[in-house]
């Protein structure tokens, strides 16, 4: 049930980019839509845009230059959720995803499986790139290292929307084309449940974004919902789950990956916490406002 201080829907969206998740989302919400149609909506729009690199339509490459796509759904009050991994040929991944939670048995597709899936259902096969992605895959390739040296990560802007609908139920979605220039195969926390993406009324969502490897380390989301679960804030859950990765990195003697966390918790707060240099942004949509918030940063501690 919801407070008297509660706004009657509240959405957030990881980066700038969010905020064109968070706008559709809105009109949804204040229109009565449940907060998972609400937060799908919001992050296809985003899957639409050519000029976000990072996912759908327009998003970069894996090493061979082939876009391939994660995404997850959940629903808070059942818990159902569905996943698709290293798709190729369908924009709508997170759309996918929900087919894969409401019509299989399953959670989680990959590859050819989850792309004649998406056929079977109807999703038109498309090639994903644009002389634009192509033009910037080509920039931020990897320049050649000694074999020794492992590549650094490039990119990490997945979208990820968590919303609250006036009935006071939680969803969330989680799309990406991953990181730029990944080996073929590859896949990160974003279509994985617990990792990229949780939600459960009982407790709150969140949502992860950044290199997926380590959200993964650390068993991300799952973590910052249990933490709000136990009864801390969103704020506080997430700041938890960075000081856990930093921690994890410190003890494997590596510098913290940059990645965030955001999250939203069943009385309608929010929070965000990222590592070091993650400069992470994320925006917040309630009636009549939106707004584009920087999520504090926490170095290692005892270094
Ligand atoms: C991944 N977490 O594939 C994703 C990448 C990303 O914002 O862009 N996150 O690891």
């Amino acid at each position: 049930m919801k407070g008297d201080d509660m706004p009657d829907y509240l959405v957030i969206a990881t980066w700038p980019f969010g905020r064109t998740a968070v706008k559709t989302a809105a009109d949804l919400l204040q229109a009565g839509k449940p907060a998972l149609d609400a937060a799908l909506a919001g992050a296809q729009a985003v899957e639409d845009d050519p000029t976000v690199h990072s996912v759908g339509y327009g998003g970069l490459g894996d090493a061979a230059g082939t876009v391939t796509l994660d995404a997850c759904v959940m629903d808070g009050q059942t818990l159902a959720c569905g996943a698709v991994a290293g798709m190729e040929n369908i924009r709508h991944a997170a759309a996918v995803a929900r087919r894969v939670m409401e019509k299989t048995p399953h959670l989680l597709l990959v590859g050819n499986g989850a792309r004649t899936f998406a056929v079977q259902e109807g999703f038109p096969l498309e090639t994903l790139l644009t002389p634009e992605s192509v033009a910037e895959w080509e920039k931020v390739r990897p320049k050649p290292r000694k074999p020794e040296e492992k590549p650094e990560p490039v990119g990490h802007d997945t979208v990820t929307v968590l919303a609250i609908d006036k009935k006071g139920s939680l969803g969330g979605v989680c799309t990406t084309s991953g990181l730029a220039h990944k080996l073929p195969g590859r896949v990160g926390d974003s279509p994985l449940i617990g990792h990229g993406l949780f939600v459960d009324n009982q407790a709150g969502a969140a949502g992860a974004t950044g290199v997926g490897e380590e959200i993964i380390r650390a068993g991300g989301s799952l973590l910052v919902v249990e933490a709000m679960r136990a009864g801390r804030t969103p704020q506080e859950a997430c700041e938890a789950a960075v000081r856990r990765v930093n921690a994890l990195a410190v003890r494997r003697g590596v510098h913290p990956a940059r990645l965030a966390f955001l999250a939203l918790d069943p009385k309608g707060r929010v929070g965000a916490a990222a590592t070091p240099k993650t400069n992470f942004q994320y925006a917040v949509g309630r009636p009549g406002s939106m707004e584009l918030l920087k999520a504090k940063e926490f170095e290692p501690e005892g270094k």
